[in-house]
């Protein structure tokens, strides 16, 4: 199939990509790729948790819900000038894209979001790119975190439609789109993805797939995550991801969206250099760096240096 951007891409146009024999399409995303990036850079983002824990949200993949006994410990919503010395010293490791997470199911009008206003303030003073995931958002809180300088926003679909109700109950997908949606009209770009190994069928990846890309802009940013099964939560047991489904997923979203940057997001822990370098050949083209995501292990820095050293692989200068 050749794919033209301004033909509305369907459903089966996507199946028929993620199922491309398996090598094929990963030349062609490699490929798609090269003609809109530089292959040899990837873009290096940090993650914080600014408020950990105690979310009223019954995500079912999440650590961080109040109703599941995991090994996260609550925390409440950070001040201002320790998540600055932590973007500081994101920045000093060569990290472009400062990324702020709150266990929240939606953000209230208070003291608090003030604060995060302030947060994401000083992080464009720090000269980096700022984004936070927050929950769900009115256009008005859109547009006062977009005065404040802010430049993404991460808000996942995580999975399809269909599947959706399996994994959360408190809250719709269609809650989601409008959040997207409020979030676009901010002008404020959008960081919007999945996570991989949820129970969820070859079909539901494609539908998410398809979903993001035929949004009425496509995200700017794709997050591709294999869950990280947790303790306590109703995902622990689920085997771990396939690695083949990453790829898949990674090479078909660099497809659908070419000049998005696709982020091969949490459960590299669990991937070899291999696995990753696979990741990358196939579109990926920014990670998080630290030894933590918002609450679970992520390889650390030295890790991630022989990584880049080994593949010829280079830390991206800003993008925004
Ligand atoms: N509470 C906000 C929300 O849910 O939109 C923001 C923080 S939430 C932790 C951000 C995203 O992290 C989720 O949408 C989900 O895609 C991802 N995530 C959370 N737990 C995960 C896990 N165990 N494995 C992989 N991804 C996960
Ligand atoms: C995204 O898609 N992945 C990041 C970021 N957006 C916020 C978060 C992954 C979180 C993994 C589980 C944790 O560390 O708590
Ligand atoms: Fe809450 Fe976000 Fe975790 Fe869902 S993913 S439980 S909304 S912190």
């Amino acid at each position: 199939m050749a794919l033209t951007l301004d033909s509305p891409v369907s459903l089966s146009d996507v199946a028929a990509l993620y199922r491309t024999p398996l090598l094929d399409l990963i030349f062609r995303a490699a490929q798609v790729h090269r003609e809109h990036h530089d292959p040899s850079r990837v873009q290096v983002c940090v993650l914080l948790s600014v408020k950990t824990g105690g979310c009223p949200e019954d995500c079912g993949y999440c650590p961080q819900a109040a109703r599941y006994h995991t090994p996260v410990a609550n925390e409440g919503l950070m001040e201002v000038e320790p998540v600055l010395d932590a973007a500081r010293q994101a920045r000093d490791r060569g990290a472009t894209r400062f990324c702020m997470g709150a266990a929240w199911r939606e953000v209230r009008d208070n003291a608090q979001f003030d604060r995060v206003l302030d947060m994401v303030r000083g992080v464009k003073e720090l000269g980096l790119e700022a984004c936070c995931t927050l929950g769900m958002l009115t256009s008005d809180q859109a547009r006062r975190l977009k005065d404040a300088g802010l430049d993404a926003y991460n808000h996942n679909l995580d999975t399809s439609e269909d599947y959706y109700g399996r994994i959360i109950s408190t809250r719709t997908y269609e809650d989601r789109l409008r959040t997207l949606q409020n979030v676009r009209d901010a002008g404020i770009t959008v960081c919007c993805g999945g996570i991989v190994g949820m129970g969820e069928t070859e079909d539901d990846r494609i539908a998410l797939l398809h979903t993001l890309a035929t949004l009425p802009e496509p995200p700017e940013s794709v997050p591709i995550n294999a869950l990280v099964a947790v303790e306590g939560t109703p995902l622990a047991d689920r085997p771990k991801v396939d690695i083949w489904a990453m790829v898949r997923m990674i090479a078909t979203a660099r497809l659908l969206m070419p000049r998005s940057m696709v982020r091969l997001s949490a459960g590299r822990v669990a991937m070899s250099e291999a696995d990753q370098a696979l990741c990358f050949l196939a579109g990926a083209n920014s990670i998080f760096a630290g030894d933590k995501l918002l609450t679970t292990p992520n390889p650390g820095v030295d890790r991630d240096e022989l990584l880049f050293e080994r593949l010829g692989l280079k830390p991206m200068m800003s993008h925004g």
